[in-house]
């Protein structure tokens, strides 16, 4: 019996059926590369879905934990600890914004961000309180609690978690005019990603996020981008915004790779109006700000900084995208992407993104679908221009063969 059939068993034994994952049981990761329990090798095309950008275990990270460690890991925010300032200073002025707070998962620091923005509401521009309304965009994912659930699109992810949260409207991604019809005195907030992640990396009209920008000010409605998947250099930029001139969000959330993939931490960063509205006790959480992930965080971001990852990103990444159009295959509608945030959409005749996604794990190649005929790539950044020839060889032998 294989090594990883005797994990199957016990995970299945013991645990909530609530993932579907690849007939693969990683062992180890390095790099670009993991292994299976078997010891068998795979290039990672999916880096925990951008969390991983600097690679696998990346030596420099690891070594920071290591001495935190054994130092100190966790004091709570009842006490200050030493290097939870240095989180702070280092990402603000790396994000130019004016303040932060500090959460542990993504969807933490997006239902900080909806807190802040509605007392901002209420506090500061006088909406009715319990009127607050937050403007989201279709086919949006920004985590998995209750309240953010709420707003989703997906069916099934609000299925059985009832009564929704309400205060949300949701309008199509990208669609300045229905932006326009959405706003109201009860306003708030206009809350999306730059690029959609799950929703199959989908890209705004040119120009959309300054117009959509400015449109907030003149109504005077903040204008929040969540950040968790396309930010920390995945798109080419250090944040996925900059990639169009001018824009300046009131509010950024991160994730993810803020964590190097060694530990959950996550942050909400808001210009001072806005973070102004907390006083002591309103908001907090156990592990928010600890000095281990302040840590992993500071050394996380030094590496997307040092390494210059937004540049290979983008450079590496616009190689790989003209080797997937390049393609000779009839089963590709679509390649899109920004940076090393890519998405190959099949066409219905080619029988759904899962059966390629089988066929590459196959060949040494770990990526991941999203709905039904999207293959989404996004390795981690520090990949290089003759890794992605290794990987487009084991994508052409897939396309032809499948
Ligand atoms: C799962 C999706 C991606 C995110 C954005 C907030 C969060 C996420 C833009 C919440 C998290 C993860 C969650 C994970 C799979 C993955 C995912 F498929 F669910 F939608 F990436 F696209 N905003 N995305 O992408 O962050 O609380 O998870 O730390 O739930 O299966 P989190």
């Amino acid at each position: 019996m294989k090594k990883s059939n005797k994990f199957y068993a016990i995970e299945e034994k013991y645990g909530a059926n609530n993932y579907h994952p690849l007939d693969v049981c990683l062992s180890k990761g390095k790099g670009i590369w993991v292994w299976d329990a078997e010891g068998k090798k795979y290039l990672d095309f999916l880096s925990s879905y951008s969390a991983v950008n600097q690679g696998h275990c990346h030596p420099k990270i690891a070594m920071a934990a290591a001495k935190q460690m054994k130092n100190l890991t966790l004091t709570s925010r009842a006490f200050h600890n030493d290097k939870l300032p240095l989180f702070y200073e280092k990402l603000c002025k790396l994000s130019k914004m004016e303040k932060i707070l500090p959460m542990n998962s993504g969807a933490e620091a997006v239902e900080t961000a909806i807190k802040a923005i509605r007392k901002w509401g209420y506090k500061v521009k006088g909406v009715e309180e319990n009127k607050a309304e937050i403007i989201v965009s279709h086919n949006n994912f920004h985590g998995r609690t209750t309240t953010i659930i709420s707003f989703s699109s997906d069916e099934q992810y609000k299925d059985g978690f009832g009564p929704l949260t309400l205060g949300f409207k949701e309008i199509p991604f990208g669609d300045f005019d229905a932006l326009k019809k959405a706003i109201n005195k009860n306003t708030v907030a206009f809350l999306t990603e730059p690029i959609q992640g799950e929703g199959g990396i989908i890209i705004p009209p040119a120009g959309f996020l300054k117009k959509a920008q400015d449109l907030c000010r003149q109504n005077n409605v903040l204008f929040v981008l969540d950040e968790i998947q396309t930010g920390l250099c995945r798109t080419g930029k250090f944040f996925a915004y900059q990639w169009e001139a001018g824009v300046k969000p009131d509010g950024i959330i991160v994730g993810k790779a803020l964590s190097g993939g060694f530990y959950p931490i996550s942050a909400f960063l808001a210009k001072k109006e806005v973070m102004d509205v907390f006083n002591p006790g309103d908001h907090g959480s156990t592990f928010g700000g600890n000095p281990l992930a302040s840590i992993i965080a500071v050394a996380s971001l030094d590496i997307l900084v040092n390494e210059k990852l937004a540049e290979n990103s983008d450079k590496v990444g616009k190689y790989f995208v003209s080797k997937l159009k390049a393609l000779k295959t009839d089963y590709i509608k679509e390649v899109r992407g920004k940076g090393l945030l890519i998405g190959v959409e099949l066409k219905n005749s080619a029988g759904g993104a899962r059966r390629f996604c089988e066929a590459l794990m196959k060949e040494g190649l770990l990526c991941k679908e999203t709905h039904d005929n999207i293959i989404r790539f996004a390795p981690p950044l520090v990949i290089k221009k003759n890794e992605i020839d290794w990987a487009m060889k084991k994508i052409e032998k897939v396309f032809a063969s499948i």
